[in-house]
């Protein structure tokens, strides 16, 4: 049995079926999990959402941003909707699949295997615990009613006023008001999904995404970069993508795995029981 943990696919079908293929995948034997990102920019994000969904039990995803701005796009308050997306909306099956996008976690620690999967990264001043406690809330708020109203808030503060996000989601220097606004679902929510770069409490450091591999002269270094306790949990492995500037990061226990297959590189999957990587080379499909 084999858990392979995929890079963001951006509806990059093809690059998934290929994978699977490639690997032998069997789904009464192995595990399919992604790091989030499979819609949106390539052609086929509803093959994608029904693929995984399809795999019932056998598969498991966290929540992408791209994920979201497909919540944005269905509940009406995204600014435009991408052709790719529409696509999803348009579909026959858009009501069940709407329903699986909303209801995917936000965080997945399988402690068997001793993985974390988050689509962003976690914030350093974060211990697994709490951030398993904010993704659990976060999943809970997305799949209740008041989930449409949470999420337009969430974007109205990232969009119209990214100055005002960065404030309210920076952790106040005052003990009691850092605690309050670690606490707030929105900074939850942009840490989980979004995060690149940060300040040492967290302070999301917002369009400065470029990165060297060098420590930055700014103070805002690349999430993976702090040491504990934002990974405290010893021998096991954290996985993420969304940052495909990065062309993929490949440490001891961290495992980066957005290398752009949709727009020309590869498609990198993690097998966990292995420790090994797997390529895929894809086709630029953005052209
Ligand atoms: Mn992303």
């Amino acid at each position: 049995m084999s858990t392979y943990i995929v890079g963001d696919l951006h509806g990059n079908h093809e690059g998934l079926v290929d994978l699977l293929s490639a690997v032998d995948f069997r789904p009464r034997r192995d595990r399919l999990w992604c790091v989030g990102d499979i819609v949106n920019r390539g052609p086929g994000s509803a093959d994608c959402i029904q693929t995984i969904m399809g795999l019932g039990s056998s598969a498991r995803c966290v929540m992408g941003n791209h994920e979201l701005l497909l919540l944005a796009c269905a509940w009406g308050f995204a600014e435009e909707v991408p052709d790719s997306l529409a696509a999803v909306l348009d579909h026959v099956e858009s009501t069940s699949m709407l329903d699986w996008v909303r209801r995917l976690p936000f965080l997945i620690h399988d402690r068997r295997r001793h993985v974390v999967v988050v689509h962003a990264g976690l914030p350093p001043h974060w211990r697994l615990s709490h951030a398993r406690r904010q993704a659990k809330r976060l999943r809970h708020i997305l799949k209740s009613p008041q989930g449409p109203d949470f999420l337009r808030e969430a974007f109205e503060r990232s969009h119209d006023a990214p100055e005002l996000l960065h404030k309210e989601v920076t952790p106040h220097k005052n003990a009691r008001r850092r605690g309050r606004a670690a606490n707030s679902p929105y900074y939850a929510i942009h840490a989980l999904t979004m995060l690149r770069r940060c300040g040492p409490m967290g302070e999301i450091a917002i369009n400065r995404d470029e990165y060297d591999g060098a420590r930055s002269d700014d103070g805002f270094e690349a999430w993976f970069d702090y040491p504990r306790p934002g990974r405290q949990e010893k021998n096991t492995h954290y996985v993420f993508g969304h940052w495909a500037a990065l062309n993929g990061v490949e440490r001891r226990y961290l495992h980066g795995l957005d290398t752009g297959c949709v727009r020309g590189g590869p498609l990198t999957a993690y097998e966990v029981e292995a420790d090994r990587l797997h390529h895929l080379s894809c086709e630029d499909m953005t052209e």
